[in-house]
């Protein structure tokens, strides 16, 4: 039965004693010993009930297994739902009830605190852990190795990635077989992987980065992946003679130039580095090719639309620009106001369209119609600009968004947060220049007449539901926050008031 992204991606690789995954404790999976596991999986999902088009929301550590798992969710038609180990479960509450999930595997760590969540919203719920071990592992086990794929369709759903919003409400980007399938097989062609190569992967696998484009581009060619748990830059530099390609966030590259026996020869077996999901500086890119003789290749994408351009492999790979648009994404630059393109090598808001664009945001028929024109343009809200040569450059950003090592804050989410607390009026969240993550939030307060708000207690507590990487890096209490004379809270004037706090 056909099932275009299964089949494409792992089914075909059935059997095959290649190796698919080389652990960081020296261990190897064959595609044939992975393909059984996934299989197994699938049956056992199926046992718990699932049916074609559930959505299955994961939060589990990477591991062999919890690839597996999403394996198993596109052999058995299941909706994939990964979310981002860091969450809490305060916020793991709303991706839970708002997906509908039927299905919730966790941690075991995680169990005792999604029980309650579980419990209103009648999903199941079983753990996985990093070690490969936990409830749903249990019920796979013993069950066959071969599964009846589910027949799907490329325009059925295979997976949900939630994405922060500017109101500060997550919103569900269902991407469909096709959206995950064209991408990986334009990526594969303009990055020219083949079945020789050996990826070094350390991104996690709850976003596009790591999960579609990294992972998904390996299986199209069925090449072999270096699985580490996370970025680590010792486990880098020991696996790195042994890779040819790597994709990372400017963060891992910033740190591997931080470490001296990051060299020429250490870096002699690779033909790619690829940066992408936050701004790679122009510096960075630099530094990187004196050190190594490798230009970075660097790319943009967006979860509602996978990769939209990239730098071309052979051909300059120019500091500063994410490269042309990919040959199937069509992209133009609006002016925000009127929706029509601006004049060549002007800034404006860029738009995309083609078969990555995703289908729209889960129950959001008003925020999709915001973002997502009748003709198929979706509005990025990035701010760029293309010159003479087809290049695009990312100037900025229209939306209201912190990238901190790769991971979205949205200053909305925290300023809710803020106002809620004692003694403050009003707050306004910024994001400033961070050595290493890039970016990193800083919360501007304003207290209310006659009061002094308690600085302190206000981090621990609005700490206590966020998860790590969104807590502001400082709180600073101002007299009012600068406004425009529309009444407009001008963040670019904090921005430059606060810009050297973490730099310099
Ligand atoms: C971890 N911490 C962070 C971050 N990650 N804080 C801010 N920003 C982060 N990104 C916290 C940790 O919890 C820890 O807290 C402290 O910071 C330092 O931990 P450290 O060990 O240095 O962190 P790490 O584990 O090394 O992680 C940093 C990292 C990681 C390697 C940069 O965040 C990472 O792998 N980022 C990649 C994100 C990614 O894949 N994004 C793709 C999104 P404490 O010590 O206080 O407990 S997809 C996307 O954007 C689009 C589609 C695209 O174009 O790709
Ligand atoms: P996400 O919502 O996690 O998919 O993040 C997508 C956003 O990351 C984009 O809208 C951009 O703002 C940003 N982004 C991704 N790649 C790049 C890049 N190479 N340069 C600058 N920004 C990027």
């Amino acid at each position: 039965m056909p099932n275009p992204l299964y089949d494409t991606l792992f089914g075909r690789h059935a059997g095959s004693t290649d190796v698919f995954l080389y652990t960081a404790d020296g261990g190897e999976l064959s595609y044939k010993a992975f393909l059984e596991q996934t299989a197994q999986v699938a049956h056992a999902l199926t046992h718990l009930g699932l049916r074609a088009g559930d959505r299955v929301a994961v939060q589990i550590e990477k591991s062999p297994e919890a690839l597996a798992l999403c394996a198993a969710c596109a052999q058995g038609g299941f909706v994939f739902l990964p979310l981002n180990t860091a969450y809490t479960a305060t916020e793991l509450q709303y991706f839970i009830e708002n997906s509908g999930a039927a299905l919730v595997v966790c941690d075991s760590s995680g169990k005792a605190a999604l029980a309650s969540v579980v419990e209103d919203t009648g999903a199941k719920l079983e753990t996985l852990d990093g070690n490969g071990s936990g409830s749903l592992m249990t019920l796979a086990q013993g069950q066959p190795t071969e599964f009846d794929t589910v027949d799907r369709d490329g325009e059925d759903l295979a997976a949900f990635l939630y994405t922060s919003g500017t109101t500060g409400r997550s919103k569900g980007a269902m991407l469909s077989q096709n959206n995950l399938l064209s991408n990986a097989q334009t990526l594969v062609k303009q990055w020219r992987f083949t079945k020789d190569d050996v990826l070094l992967h350390a991104l996690p696998i709850f976003h596009t980065h790591g999960l579609f484009v990294a992972t998904n581009v390996c299986l199209a060619v069925g090449c072999s992946m270096i699985f580490l748990p996370k970025f680590d830059t010792e486990q880098v530099l020991t696996h790195l003679p042994n890779a040819t390609s790597m994709m990372g966030v400017p963060t891992f590259y910033t740190r591997l130039l931080d470490d001296a026996r990051f060299d020429k020869a250490l870096a002699s077996h690779m033909r790619l580095f690829i940066s992408g999901s936050a701004p790679l500086l122009a510096e960075t890119h630099i530094r990187f090719e004196d050190r190594t003789g490798h230009r970075i290749l660097e790319r943009y994408g967006m979860t509602e639309t996978n990769m939209n351009t990239s730098n071309p492999y052979e051909g300059e790979r120019r500091a500063g620009t994410v490269g042309f648009p990919l040959p199937d994404v069509e992209l133009k630059i609006t002016d925000p106001d009127t929706g029509e393109p601006v004049p060549q090598g002007d800034v404006g808001i860029i738009e995309v369209r083609g078969p990555n664009v995703f289908q729209g945001y889960w129950q959001m028929p008003e925020k999709t119609a915001a973002e997502l024109r009748e003709d198929g343009f979706f509005i990025t809200g990035d701010l760029g600009r293309m010159d003479e040569d087809g290049y695009v450059t990312i100037v900025g950003r229209g939306k209201d968004l912190i990238i901190s090592g790769g991971f979205n804050i949205y200053p909305k989410e925290l300023e809710l947060l803020l106002d809620d607390q004692p003694g403050v009026l009003e707050s306004a969240v910024i994001g400033v220049p961070h050595a290493d993550f890039g970016e990193t939030p800083v919360g501007i307060l304003v207290a209310e007449s006659g009061q002094t708000p308690d600085v302190a207690a206000i981090m621990t507590a609005v700490q206590a539901d966020l998860a790590r990487f969104k807590h502001p890096r400082k709180l600073v209490v101002m007299e009012a926050l600068p406004r425009n004379t529309m009444g407009k809270v001008q963040k670019n004037v904090l921005r430059d008031q606060f810009k050297d706090l973490f730099v310099g």
